[in-house]
């Protein structure tokens, strides 16, 4: 089988290399030129463990190209960026994979599979995606088989994943479920569960939005708990001992570019129904401001100034700052004159950001844990007490072994 991905970013580039060791000829595209020098030269230009390795395994097998050109082949996918419209309901913007569509028409033949991995607002596939093709000259089910296969892996874990996950397989005909079920089946160990597209579409949006909303209520129950002189983070573990209960944790916010953003797909296909998903994004997108005026009071106790901030990427151990709660507080911090701001970010290579432990933590007031990296899990607050940090506040609840001088604050505590 040869393989054309259009797209080769966080998933677009994994899934290839996936293909590629298992035997399919692969052809890689995108848009970016340094990103496809870097590929062919060996180097990926994202992080995700063990991509590197698989990088070389391919392009040593010969199996592995990245190019700025689709071409010919027997399969296609398309993994391109759906952000969020600058509309009123921030609805879904399908110029990328309407382009992407657009690009592999003049090299599509009878017999191939289209499959679309990008999340898409509900019906996107019926609507857009499909009379294109047709409009194209293609019947699908016949001469085109069209299918909706939403990716669902979690960074950091992708290669892990990739395999052992299930994989919704939502066709437009269910010979196009078929044929799309077959190019997975390639390295898929999880369950094949066939479906229509608009199932699959409506599928995906819901489970990042059921975590969506159910971070937003541990979110709310933390301002509720504070407010009430109560520790948050005991009653989740408290009431996740019930057998059907399963509290989600609260944190500085919700980001990154699946769970910020897909629920807005819904809500602005039918604002009138979607009223709790559109509540649960308005209290996700206020936390940065909770920290923020949090930090603000830890603060003024004593004059203190100088912040660092512990982590800019929107979770732990990835380098991605898109949608990133933590940008949003270190961006907002810094623009303050009362505040010295330092981020410190082992996974970030911007010149902004300190790379230096020991330069980061010196004078400093406050230390903002943001991000859940492990290299933060392993300090604990013996350590910070012997660079002379005067406060921690651990937005994400990592730092072990608490010293009493030390003034620690966590969600649980804040009220104190
Ligand atoms: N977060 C919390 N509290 C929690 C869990 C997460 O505040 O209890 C925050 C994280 O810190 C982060 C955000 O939510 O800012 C999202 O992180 P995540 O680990 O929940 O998910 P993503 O965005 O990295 O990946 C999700 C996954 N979806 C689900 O678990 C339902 C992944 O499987 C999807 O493939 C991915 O979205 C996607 O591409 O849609």
């Amino acid at each position: 089988m040869k393989l054309c991905t259009v797209g080769l970013g966080y998933i677009g580039l994994p899934t290839s290399i996936m293909f590629a060791n298992y035997d399919v000829d692969v052809v890689g595209v995108d848009v970016k030129k340094e990103a496809v020098d870097m590929l062919n030269s060996g180097k990926i230009h994202i992080e995700e463990p063990g991509l590197q390795e698989a990088l070389e395994k391919a392009i040593e097998k010969g199996k592995f190209r990245a190019s700025m050109e689709p071409e010919k082949a027997d399969a296609f996918i398309i993994a391109v960026p759906t952000p969020n419209k600058e509309d009123e309901y921030l609805s879904c913007d399908l110029s990328f994979v309407m382009q992407a569509t657009e690009n592999i028409i003049p090299h599509l033949e009878k017999g191939n599979v289209v499959i679309v991995e990008s999340t898409i607002a509900p019906r996107t596939m019926d609507d857009y995606v499909k009379p294109r093709l047709e409009k194209a000259g293609f019947t699908i089910g016949e001469d085109i088989f069209l299918v909706h296969c939403p990716e669902r892996v979690l960074p950091g874990q992708i290669m892990h994943e990739l395999i052992h996950n299930n994989r919704i397989v939502g066709g437009i005909t269910p010979q196009c479920t078929e044929k799309g079920a077959e190019v997975y089946a390639t390295f898929v160990k999880g369950e094949l569960i066939k479906t229509d597209a608009r199932t699959a579409e409506m599928s995906k949006l819901m489970e990042n939005t059921f975590r969506d909303v159910n971070i937003a209520l541990a979110n709310e129950l933390t301002k509720v708990c504070n407010e009430l002189g109560i520790n948050a983070l005991e009653v989740i573990e408290m009431a996740n001992k019930h057998p059907r209960v399963n509290l989600h944790t609260p944190g500085p916010g919700v980001g990154g570019h699946c769970l910020a953003v897909d629920p807005y797909f819904i809500i602005a296909k039918a604002p009138e129904q979607a009223k709790l998903i559109s509540l649960s994004r308005q209290i996700n997108k206020s936390m940065p401001e909770y920290v923020i005026e949090n930090v603000e009071k830890l603060l003024s106790k004593y004059n203190g100034k100088k912040i660092t901030v512990f982590g800019l990427t929107y979770k732990g151990n990835v380098d991605d700052i898109r949608e990133s709660p933590a940008m949003d507080i270190y961006e907002e911090l810094n623009k303050r004159p009362e505040f010295e701001v330092v981020a410190y970010d082992p996974h970030v290579k911007l010149s902004f950001v300190e790379q230096d432990l020991e330069k980061a933590l010196t004078g400093s007031d406050l230390v903002l844990i943001l991000s859940d990296h492990n290299e933060f899990k392993n300090l604990n607050s013996e350590y910070f007490k012997k660079m002379n940090v005067k406060q921690v506040f651990d937005t994400k609840n990592i730092v072990k072994n608490h010293v009493n001088e030390l003034i620690y604050v966590n969600y649980g505590n804040l009220y104190k």
